[in-house]
């Protein structure tokens, strides 16, 4: 028999949000577009208008876990809405002015807030499921940044954060601006219905005081000491504060004689899966194509198509990361 490692690896790229912490003076700031009769802004069929379903908010995206900012694109808006962090909201006002208008306080520059991180004004009508989203940031000489919370430093183009028909730099990063007939055009976005990320889960599964404690309620933490982090026993169902809750792996060989591997899984949590091979507990490989393993609701079951005997030796990981 080979020798099988059964998997315990873990691979985490979430980011904790990082909550301001308050400091003694305050930084105004207003975020807001043109308004006006002659002002249209639209959807994106083209033809319906933002509405007052619609909220806009200024804030700024967690770094991603190795200090490097997070950039959103089109393609990874599944994970904006758990790196944002919103300053501040305000509605939007429907016709005739057509406009939003808000205003922010500064409390402190820790990031995402601090002078070098990018603020961005994010439109939105929902987020799940099929949304309209607009983003928006300021490139350029005039870029915007944040100011300073202590109220130094402020130049007017880091405190107005403005969409307007007139100023340059502006760049959307989903939606459109300044287009024939429109200052903004929102975006179709689609999102996976439901689903939990780790946030949402810690926050259900700790207390508040708890929640304030990374030690306990952070993703690598495990303070039952039953030797799955928190993350794992997120991504398989398992309770963070109980030993005796813990993932059941299983191990079977397929009747094509390939090994079989199967783990608890929580099927609303936002991750994914993946099946990884060594032949040295060194370097570890994908499958190609990969495997991510098939789930009846509360068991994930992995198979290796290679049968047992082929190679001299091969090892077994099962990685799961947030999606
Ligand atoms: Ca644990
Ligand atoms: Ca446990």
């Amino acid at each position: 028999m080979n020798p099988i490692i059964r998997g315990r690896s873990l691979v985490v790229t979430g980011a904790i949000a990082l909550l301001p912490a308050f400091a003694a003076a305050d930084a105004p700031i207003t975020f807001s577009s043109n308004r006006g009769a002659g002002v249209v802004n639209l959807q994106s069929d083209g033809t319906a208008r933002i509405d007052s379903t619609f909220t806009f908010e200024v804030g700024a995206f967690s770094k991603l876990p190795d200090g490097s900012a997070f950039v959103p694109t089109p393609s990874n808006v599944g994970e904006w809405g758990e790196r944002w962090n919103a300053l501040a909201a305000t509605g939007y006002n429907e016709a005739p002015n057509n406009f939003f208008t808000g205003s922010a306080t500064l409390d402190t520059n820790v990031e995402p807030f601090s002078a070098a991180d990018v603020p961005y004004i994010w439109g939105f009508d929902s987020r799940e499921g099929e949304s309209e989203w607009i983003l928006i940031r300021r490139d350029g000489a005039e870029a915007w940044s944040w100011p300073d919370a202590g109220g130094g430093g402020i130049t007017p183009s880091r405190t107005f954060f403005t969409v307007s028909d007139t100023l340059g730099g502006l760049a959307a990063v989903v939606g459109e601006f300044n287009g024939a007939g429109f200052l903004m055009k929102t975006a179709s976005v689609s999102l996976p219905a439901g689903g939990v990320n780790y946030s949402q889960w810690a926050a259900a599964n700790f207390n508040a005081e708890d929640l304030a404690n990374p030690e306990i309620s952070g993703e690598t933490a495990d303070p039952d000491l039953d030797g799955f982090t928190n993350f794992y026993e997120f991504a398989t169902g398992t309770l963070p504060q109980r030993a005796a809750s813990s993932p059941v792996i299983a191990q079977a060989l397929t009747g094509a004689g390939g090994m079989q591997l199967s783990i608890s899984e929580n099927p609303d949590a936002l991750v994914t899966w993946e099946l990884e091979v060594s032949s040295d507990l060194e370097e570890w490989d994908s499958l190609d194509p990969a495997v991510e393993g098939t789930s009846d609701g509360t068991t994930r079951t992995f198979e290796d198509p290679t049968e047992i005997g082929a190679l001299p030796r091969r090892f077994f990981r099962i990685s799961v990361k947030e999606s």
